[in-house]
């Protein structure tokens, strides 16, 4: 008897490590849409690795930019790749588009602590107000 207690003792901490909070990925999801970005600011830490799931709800393409921003570990998964319709050759940090009803994902780690701009580069959606905030805390 006592060492079924002591197995169940073992078992309840194997369990309670197991489901402990330790989430080392803040996961975000991001509607896009005309002409908007919801959350709208998003939060993330310094350091902390982010997953932003990127679904446009809108009826044509957006995407998510942010110029310049330090960051570490990037990766995007399911978005368009680079734009047809762009003929300039800009170089942003992050940029992730996604056609009309589809999602992407774009992974980072923020280095730097700070408020970024986020805007669609998707001509004519930044001047119709096509813009966020990201705040690195
Ligand atoms: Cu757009």
């Amino acid at each position: 008897m006592k060492k079924l207690i002591l197995l169940l003792a073992v078992f309840t901490l194997v369990l309670t490590a197991c489901g402990g909070k330790a989430v080392d990925a803040a996961a975000i999801t991001v509607t896009m849409k005309e002409f908007a970005f919801d959350p709208n600011p998003i939060k993330v830490s310094a350091g902390t690795p982010v997953e932003i799931t990127l679904m446009n709800e809108g009826s044509v393409e957006h995407d998510f930019v942010i110029e310049v921003i330090s960051v570490t570990d990037l990766s995007t998964e399911g978005g368009m790749g680079e734009h047809e319709m762009s003929t300039e050759h800009e170089e942003f940090d992050l940029h992730t588009s996604v056609a009309a009803g589809g999602t992407g994902i774009l992974r980072f780690t923020p280095t730097e602590p700070g408020t970024y701009q986020i805007f669609c580069s998707v001509p004519g959606h930044k001047e119709a107000g096509m813009i966020a905030e990201l705040i690195v805390e």
